[in-house]
């Protein structure tokens, strides 16, 4: 029997003394369901960052009378990290890492009929003994997946086995005649005298009629535990479990005393077999191939406490996109997660967090091996597992904690090498019936250690095209990683660039952040994937936006390579996948994210031409722009087909038809005269130094910028520029119009007629990191360090002497300057700057007749 402990906990994010004694009063502690995290909203605190620190819980709970003479347990599905449990005033267990789950038996301190008090001390400070050390992600602290009361008879199946259910189900041999079941685990005799128990293991069908049934005999000494094996008669022509038809069946494991059933445990069951090669991936023995992606498991909101029916939403967004495979990464997630991949049929890639780098100490190596355990003990009966991973990209960070490009410390990279034999070992010891994988970033250290070659799969994070390079050396790279690795199966585990949905671009550009060039750089991704026939499958990072502290770009603290945002709302390059990898007709025009578009007027009629393109799977796909076609096209090889639309001013109504399948929207054009004397401008705004376009509903679209032509507007030297990474731009929601910037340049104008405006000037400063920029090492650096102070004159007037936009490390406020100004005997209006120290920089730029 067991039930959730969920509800009416008190928590107090402070680690206090004695907070485990009833004396000690509650009443002034915040009323909080489970799942909790207190990181929630913190780590996106603009300058300070989230609290990592120890925090209490408590419950006051009754025990039911009948519960007497029952063994009582606390399981927790994970709290983030360390764990400390006290019941009625008594330490009654601890469990270090926040992923996986874990039991704490308080029979001894039950009061029946008399309130009972559990208190979790839970602290997720930082603990160089255990992992993961440093991560690109949120270590959210707190109670943030169920807690079960459970009540087992004195004789049950052993409840001490790692968190797990204390049963073994496998499948030694599965073919389409027949299945073999075997059953393993213990029982546990809590009382005493000695009992001789029978357990009886049933193999159910979806239907729930019995296919196999197989019974073991064992004798259970007072207080101990006695092991079982059950080996069950072959189920014949099974009903095999894949991606395309996930077919369960379920295995009761009953233990019988006598005539009396003490205790059931039932673990989900899939017939299926497979294997990895350097030829690729087979599932019931048919070349499959592994359509997949990763998956964090942070909303927008809630942090990391999501309630089961949340995490079973995001499976059911992964698999409607077609998806067959997917990566949990970096951690054991919700066994909600788990039941749903089965149910759903995803093929599942699990992982412990060992990310970035280890510590050398054997007590760090013994908390990883544990948590391996723990995560392959937990959900080794899952059948959509097919794969465990023991690290990520162990080689990025230095022994010291330090992001660095290369390794070169030889001793380190020996015990590294070391580190993950032991990791290796141990999966493979406690499952042989699974595959081993590491994922791997692109620095040679791995094959000069040694390590790249220690699990069975090599998993790649490859971002060719975003922090570095170009597109096509991603197909290439991949070519040069075989032919090194002619043993191993080859996933790639990550790919992915950033995209925000207020950018988008007629020209996209690697780091603009615009959905224009996330979705090509899929596509491009989509491609060369394609074209090899031996890779085992793909991950894409990342399935939904996920919080990543201490990063700046378009949204502070946030990782966009999301295909859906953090509230799961789709980006348009969702709809690429689902329209390569779901055979659903479908037809979709590719620029929800870009509603509202503005351009220069490029005939002199009012009209804009800029492009649309349109995912179909259905066929030629006809494009009619205000009802009238714009012709038939088919789409290319990864479902794409372009038009070059000339949009009028306004409102205009796009429709893709593919057979009998029809998408329509409608994209709004704000059209910009060539010349401003045409007065039918009444504002215009630039996002400066960017080539993308900026729109959020709450003002203008922010035009990509452009050099100044006479006549028109634009910049008057300089050159284009983009933030560091590493700098959090605050004081602002509209953070893209600020990564972006100009340095250096001398003018900016508009040849406006004579007239009243009004002007507006964004600045932040580029500079505030010390080193930024170097630190990340593969990505375009912002503008060296240092102070950038300058004056800015309009129409000849001072506007600012001397503005400096010096401020604290890695944090660049956003500074907004409106003024008026009035445009005189064809004066136009020219904003003029004057460097004090360092580059004048502009970040944005508006202008609006009065
Ligand atoms: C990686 C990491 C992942 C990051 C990702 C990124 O290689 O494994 O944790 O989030 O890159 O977006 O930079």
């Amino acid at each position: 029997m067991r039930y959730t402990l969920n509800d009416d906990w008190r928590f107090l994010p402070d680690g206090v003394e004695f907070a485990e004694k009833a004396w000690l009063s509650d009443a002034g502690w915040q009323r909080v369901n489970v799942p909790h995290t207190w990181n929630a909203t913190d780590p996106f605190d603009d300058v300070e960052s989230y609290r990592r620190g120890a925090s209490w819980y408590r419950k006051h709970f009754t025990l039911a009378d009948s519960l007497r003479g029952r063994r009582l347990l606390l399981h927790f599905e994970g709290a983030n990290q360390v764990a400390r449990v006290y019941v009625n005033g008594a330490f009654v267990g601890q469990h270090k890492g926040g992923y996986t789950a874990f039991t704490v038996d308080f029979t001894r301190h039950a009061r029946f009929g008399a309130d009972n008090l559990v208190a979790v001390e839970v602290d997720n400070s930082h603990d160089p003994m255990i992992p993961p050390l440093s991560v690109g992600f949120a270590l959210y602290g707190g109670i943030y997946r169920d807690v079960w009361l459970v009540a087992t008879d004195p004789v049950h199946v052993t409840t001490s086995d790692l968190g797990s259910s204390g049963v073994a189900v496998t499948t030694p041999e599965v073919s389409a005649e027949r299945g073999t079941v075997r059953v393993r685990g213990a029982v546990t005799n809590d009382g005493a005298p000695a009992r001789q128990l029978r357990v009886v293991s049933t193999v159910l069908d979806a239907a729930g009629r019995e296919v196999a049934r197989g019974e073991t005999s064992v004798t259970a000494a007072p207080n101990a535990s006695a092991g079982f094996d059950t080996a069950l008669p072959p189920v014949a022509r099974p009903h095999l479990w894949s991606p395309d038809d996930p077919y369960l069946y379920a295995v009761y494991t009953d233990v019988y005393d006598g005539a009396r059933l003490a205790d059931r445990v039932t673990s989900p069951l899939g017939f299926r077999w497979f294997r990895f090669g350097p030829d690729g991936f087979f599932l019931n023995g048919k070349k499959t191939f592994l359509r997949g992606t990763n998956r964090h498991q942070d909303y927008a909101g809630l942090g990391s406490a999501l309630s089961n029916t949340q995490h079973v939403r995001d499976l059911e967004i992964i698999k409607t996109m077609g998806a067959n495979f997917l990566r949990l990464a970096h951690y054991p997630q919700d066994p909600a997660v788990l039941d749903a991949a089965d149910r759903l049929g995803l093929l599942i890639w699990e992982e412990v967090p060992v990310v970035n780098h280890i510590t050398v100490d054997s007590e760090f190596t013994r908390n990883a091996q544990t948590m391996l355990r723990e995560m392959i003990r937990q959900h080794r009966n899952h059948p959509s597992v097919v794969t465990w991973g023991i690290m990520n990209e162990v080689f990025l960070w230095s022994e010291a904690g330090e992001r660095i490009g290369r390794q070169s410390d030889t001793t380190y990279m020996r015990e590294v090498r070391d580190f993950a034999h032991g990791m290796d070992a141990v999966a493979r010891a406690e499952d042989p019936s699974r595959f081993t994988t590491m994922a791997i970033h692109g620095a040679t250290s791995y094959d000069e250690s040694g390590v790249a070659a220690i699990t069975q799969i090599l998993g790649l994070n490859l971002y060719n095209g975003w922090y570095s390079g170009t597109l096509d050396e991603f197909g290439p790279t991949l070519d040069r990683r075989h032919a090194k690795s002619p043993s191993q199966a080859i996933v790639v585990s990550e790919y992915g660039s950033g995209s925000e949905l207020r950018l988008n671009a007629v020209v996209p550009e690697r780091f603009d952040h615009s959905g224009a060039y996330h979705r090509l750089y899929h596509e491009s991704y989509l491609r060369q994937a394609r074209a090899r026939p031996w890779l085992a499958g793909t991950a894409v990072w990342n399935e939904f936006d996920f919080a990543q502290p201490h990063i700046g770009e378009s949204t502070p603290n946030m990782n966009k390579k999301g295909l859906l945002t953090f509230d799961r709302q789709p980006k348009d390059v969702y709809y690429l996948y689902k329209a390569n990898w779901n055979p659903t007709p479908m037809v979709y025009v590719a620029s929800r994210d870009w509603r509202h578009r503005a351009g220069i007027d490029s005939t002199g009629a009012r009209t804009v031409t800029q492009p649309v393109d349109v995912y179909s799977n259905a066929g030629p796909v006809e494009l009619l722009v205000n009802g009238k076609s714009l012709g038939t096209r088919a789409p290319d090889d990864v479902t794409k087909a372009s038009w070059q639309v000339p949009f009028a001013a306004g409102d205009n109504v796009i429709e893709a038809r593919a057979g009998k399948v029809v998408d329509r929207l409608v994209i709004r054009m704000d059209v910009v005269p060539r010349a401003l004397r045409d007065t039918t401008w009444r504002e215009i705004a630039v996002n400066v130094g960017s080539n993308a376009q900026y729109f959020d509903d709450t003002g203008p679209v922010w035009l990509e910028d452009r050099a100044y032509a006479p006549g028109s507007f634009g910049y008057v030297g300089g050159k284009a520029a983009l933030m560091a990474r590493e700098i959090v731009i605050t004081d602002t929601k509209q953070t893209p119009l600020y990564v972006t910037y100009r340095a250096g340049l001398d003018a900016y104008r508009f040849d406006v007629p004579d007239g009243d405006y009004e002007l507006e000037l964004r600045f932040a400063e580029p500079g505030g990191a010390q080193g930024a920029g170097a630190a990340g090492g593969a990505l375009p650096p912002g503008e060296a360090p240092g102070a950038h102070a300058f004056g800015v004159a309009v129409n000849g007037r001072t506007l600012v002497e001397r503005l400096d936009l010096a401020t604290r490390r890695n944090v660049a406020p956003a500074r907004p300057i409106t003024t008026e100004v009035s445009a005189t005997n064809g004066s136009g209006v020219v904003v003029t700057f004057r460097p004090i120290a360092g580059q004048a920089v502009l970040n944005a730029i508006r202008i609006r007749r009065k």
